[in-house]
């Protein structure tokens, strides 16, 4: 299996409330879906991964499973589902689905039981701690503010979340939660689903000590996450996952891997290892949020060298050992235009020079919905639009504990809250861009009448037709797939320049991060070499490229 179909596969994410409605409540749902496969068979894509689309009370928009067998009632029934699966694969397209069993919510039944007592035959199905002097067992601060630890009333314990109140932590300790999470999976995929992205895969196992961690500064928490990171049976249980499950299908598995490097990557998704085919890490993502004096809503500025070392590192870290996947965003994530381009005056220009930069790296690319047009992040007028829990909770404790003002927080929140990848696909520049018929359950973003699918796959000039492109010429090279990846001019300020290569053929890459004209001297080998993607008209200079405002090209050595 050195050449297995998910190497040379394009994934596209779809996060289903804000993809298509089909029925008029202003919600995305299958039958959205069904309806545009067509236009993503038309893009290229191979594999479709969906966000949730199991019951849910939606406190995390999905996140919070209430029954893992059953379809979220506005998404639509199993049988929406099974004809979803039918039409994808009768057009070539695999399905993945979203793995979230990290936690469930606090609805699904397993937690109601459990809930009602340290005598509950399933008290032990969850992660349940007495306090000590009226205190939470530690300090450790959940991913979306606050305590991970929620005292219960009925018997007076805590039981652990790492995400919101509401959706508590499953004990991976149990072995009969892992063979009912086993026994779920194989439901899915006896069904034909093609693979799976897990959530949040590397928290699944906990120490079970659950020591103090470091406290952080100015609130009366610690953090938790460097010990619940990577815990300390994370690699036993995804293995006996493998074994039990994964290793009886042909299927693709990514997990999500907050804080793992490439070391740590290659445990995950090393090809000897039966464990996952790759991993997302997040190192070019929360580039300085560390440092910063509140994470990510301070925004700190991100420096070209930075995001170069990362991916770089990456690609060459897991080289031969393991397989990286690709993105910019999804839909934690603010915008890709946004964030590493220019959204502004040269949005399609940079959306597109980002594409080339993504695609022409080793691993497996996933495209976030409306990515392909260079949908763009939103503004809102006031908090009172904003959906998203970790914004909503994250905009609370700004305030009332940090005395943020509105506009500083609206600041924070326009460059990273969640809700900028939420608000609905631009279809046409009819009304609700064609999303909906109903009153949308997330306000749109005002520029669909510019930017949507309809006028993209119309105009040959668009961001759309770049992707298609790049998409149908990397299959075309079996170098971007194998060939060794090699960073040129790692501190260059605005030109990302590598090359790949291998016995048959060298390509260069050029991806100008900055709106003003600049020079790049072409390496020897590669000066007359025959372009093979450029986002403009022409390409000036013979020993140096003259590059446009993000100008992205690839070359082939002759
Ligand atoms: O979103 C983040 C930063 O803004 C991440 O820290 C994120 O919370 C983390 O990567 C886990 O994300 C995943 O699990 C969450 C869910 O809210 C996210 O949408 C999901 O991608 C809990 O299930």
């Amino acid at each position: 299996m050195t050449h297995p179909w998910w190497k040379d596969a394009v994934v596209y994410q779809i996060y289903p409330r804000s993809f298509q409605d089909s029925d008029g409540d202003g919600v995305g749902d299958l039958r959205g879906i069904i309806r545009r496969l067509d236009y993503l068979k038309r893009l290229g894509v191979d594999v479709l991964w969906l966000s949730p689309i199991y019951a849910s009370p939606n406190d995390d928009n999905g996140y919070d499973i209430s029954d893992y067998r059953a379809i979220m009632t506005e998404f639509g029934t199993m049988a929406d589902f099974e004809e979803l699966l039918r039409e994808a694969h009768a057009r070539g397209l695999k399905i993945m689905l979203d793995l979230v069993v990290n936690h469930t919510s606090d609805e699904h039944p397993w937690f109601i039981e459990s809930r009602q007592g340290p005598d509950s035959a399933k008290r032990d199905y969850y992660v349940w701690r007495k306090g000590a002097d009226g205190q939470p067992p530690n300090r450790w601060q959940s991913f979306f503010s606050g305590s991970v630890w929620e005292k219960d009333a009925a018997s007076g314990e805590y039981y652990l979340h790492l995400f919101s109140r509401r959706q508590p932590d499953l004990n991976w300790e149990n072995p009969q939660v892992r063979r009912e999470v086993y026994d779920m999976m194989r439901f899915w995929l006896d069904k034909g689903v093609d693979g799976w992205r897990m959530d949040t895969v590397n928290m699944f196992s906990k120490p079970q000590d659950f020591p103090e961690g470091q406290p952080i500064p100015g609130t009366s928490l610690t953090e938790g996450q460097p010990l619940f990171l990577n815990g300390p049976r994370i690699h036993e249980f995804l293995q006996e996952m493998h074994r039990e499950v994964l290793a009886h299908y042909d299927v693709m598995t990514v997990g999500e891997t907050p804080g793992v490097s490439p070391t740590e990557g290659a445990l995950y998704c090393g090809a000897e290892r039966g464990e996952l085919n790759m991993v997302f890490h997040f190192e070019h993502v929360f580039l300085g949020d560390e440092q910063a004096e509140r994470g990510k809503w301070s925004n700190p500025p991100l420096a070209l060298p930075d995001i170069k070392r990362v991916l770089a590192r990456w690609q060459t870290g897991l080289h031969g050992r393991g397989w990286n996947s690709l993105y910019w965003d999804n839909h934690d994530q603010p915008r890709a235009v946004s964030r590493f381009g220019d959204d502004r005056q040269y949005r399609v220009e940079s959306a597109k020079m980002l594409c080339t930069v993504l695609l022409f790296m080793q691993g497996t690319p996933y495209i976030y919905q409306g990515q392909e047009l260079g949908m763009t992040n939103v503004s809102f007028e006031s908090m009172h639009h904003y959906k998203d829990i970790e914004t909503l909770n994250a905009s609370k404790v700004l305030r009332e504990e940090h005395g943020w003002d509105e506009a500083r927080i609206l600041a924070g929140v326009y460059a990273r809250g969640r809700d900028n990848a939420r608000t609905p696909m631009h279809w046409s520049a009819g009304t609700n861009a064609g999303f909906t018929t109903g009153t949308p359950w997330i306000g749109l973003n005002p520029n669909y009448p510019d930017i949507n699918a309809e006028a993209a796959e119309a105009d040959p000039g668009s961001v759309w037709h770049h992707y298609r492109d790049v998409i149908a010429l990397r299959k075309a090279l079996p170098v971007v797939r194998e060939g060794a990846f090699t960073l040129l001019d790692a501190e260059h300020p605005t030109v990302f320049a590598y090359v790949r290569d291998d016995a048959h053929t060298r390509l260069l890459v050029v991806g100008h991060f900055h709106g003003q004209p600049g020079t790049y001297p072409i390496p020897r080998e590669f000066v007359g070499g025959e372009v093979l993607s450029n986002n403009y008209p022409g390409l000036e200079g013979e020993r140096e490229l003259k590059l446009r405002p993000y100008q992205a090209v690839v070359l082939r050595a002759r």
